[in-house]
């Protein structure tokens, strides 16, 4: 036998399902961190349950709930620097939100708007990605940026299990190892992708071991873990900054919801799995150590609650407040340039709803 390889992937867990830590913190978290990661985790899950509220009564359209990744979208926005360039898919609003992105702006894009793309702040942060995997491409181009510049910044990517199936991330995740590029891939492994399972997606047994083939660091943490979560994306960052090269984190959790709102979950899984799901998720676990650790109580999660409904009552009333663009806006986000076979839409469209364009014909 010639030369031969050995190859092992970690998986790292810090708090337990039952909130008990199983080893001392990191020297990357304090207490304060966990506080404030705590209540952004339940702003979000509180925007997220307002959000289907509003699909489900035609204020919003189809809309791809977070619910059970909040540990993954609160760490990685609390671990990165604002000059990074976070590259979104479309569960993420989380993550967006730490970063500037208000949340109407996030319900203005899920209505069907696309000035909820054009942020106010992070203007440098790339818009929700739907294709799947498409957006490993944008961060690989980002971060090639960042290098042949010389700048220290990082781009940090997220998709799900099944985006790790396709040619866009293989790619992406292949060239980022040979031009060590500045960049963090998240992958959101929720076992689902709609109604396929994990262990159809990939024979592997995990997915950050695709990180081997790439010659580039691969690790597994336990998604429901912010601390776990929260300490391997400052070591991959770290690494980008400091010219390292790129990390694949492994974020293992559950999709507790449906896929989106167009979606029924009860047909292809069951209520046994879900409940198993519902005993590992994110915010309860990290509740229940905040509690051990006598930093909370039911009076401060009283007070939360109420201070986090008055935010997202506010967020909805300013999204329902939104004068809508005309339909033609649509074309006109999309084109500088209206192509030809376009222009008779562009002009039919106009006619029923209004003009609204920019674009030069
Ligand atoms: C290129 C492309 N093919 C197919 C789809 C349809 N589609 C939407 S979501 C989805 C599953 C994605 O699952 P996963 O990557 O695991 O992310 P999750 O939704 O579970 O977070 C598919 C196939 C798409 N949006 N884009």
């Amino acid at each position: 036998m010639n030369r031969q390889y050995d190859f092992s992937i970690s998986s790292t867990q810090y708090i337990a399902d039952d909130g008990q830590l199983i080893k001392p913190l990191p020297n990357t978290v304090n207490h304060d961190l966990l506080l404030e990661a705590y209540q952004n985790m339940v702003l979000i899950r509180a925007f997220d349950q307002k959000a289907v509220a509003l699909q489900r009564t035609g204020k919003l359209g189809t809309y791809p709930s977070s619910l059970g990744q909040e540990a993954i979208g609160i760490a990685i926005g609390l671990a990165m620097r604002s000059d990074d360039v976070f590259v979104p898919y479309y569960r993420d609003h989380a993550t967006q939100y730490l970063r500037g992105v208000s949340l109407t702006e996030i319900l203005q894009y899920w209505g069907g708007d696309e000035r909820g793309s054009d942020y106010q702040h992070c203007k440098e942060d790339m818009p929700v990605c739907v294709p799947i995997a498409t957006q490993f491409c944008h961060a690989a181009g980002i971060a090639s940026a960042f290098k042949i510049r010389g700048e220290k910044r990082a781009s940090v990517v997220t998709g799900g299990d099944g985006s790790t199936s396709k040619g866009d991330f293989l790619e992406s995740l292949n060239l980022s190892g040979v031009w060590q590029l500045p960049m963090v891939m998240a992958i959101n492994n929720n076992q689902w992708a709609i109604s396929t399972r994990r262990e159809v997606q990939s024979h592997g047994e995990t997915l950050a071991q695709k990180a081997i083939s790439a010659g580039i660091p691969g690790v597994q943490v336990d998604g429901n873990d912010f601390v776990s979560l929260y300490d391997a994306m400052l070591t991959a960052l770290n690494r980008a900054h400091s010219g390292k090269g790129p990390t694949l984190i492994e974020a293992v959790s559950y999709r507790l919801s449906d896929h989106t709102t167009a979606d029924d979950a009860t047909r292809y899984r069951s209520n046994e799995e879900l409940k198993k799901g519902w005993d590992l998720e994110p915010v309860k676990r990290l509740r229940d150590y905040l509690h051990h650790q006598h930093l909370w109580d039911s009076d401060k999660e009283t007070q939360l609650q109420q201070q986090v409904k008055q935010q997202v009552d506010k967020t909805v009333e300013e999204y329902l407040n939104i004068k809508p663009e005309p339909p033609s806006a649509m074309f006109n986000h999309l084109f500088e340039v209206l192509p030809v076979p376009l222009q008779q839409q562009y002009q039919e469209v106009c006619l029923l709803g209004g003009a609204g364009g920019q674009h030069r014909e």
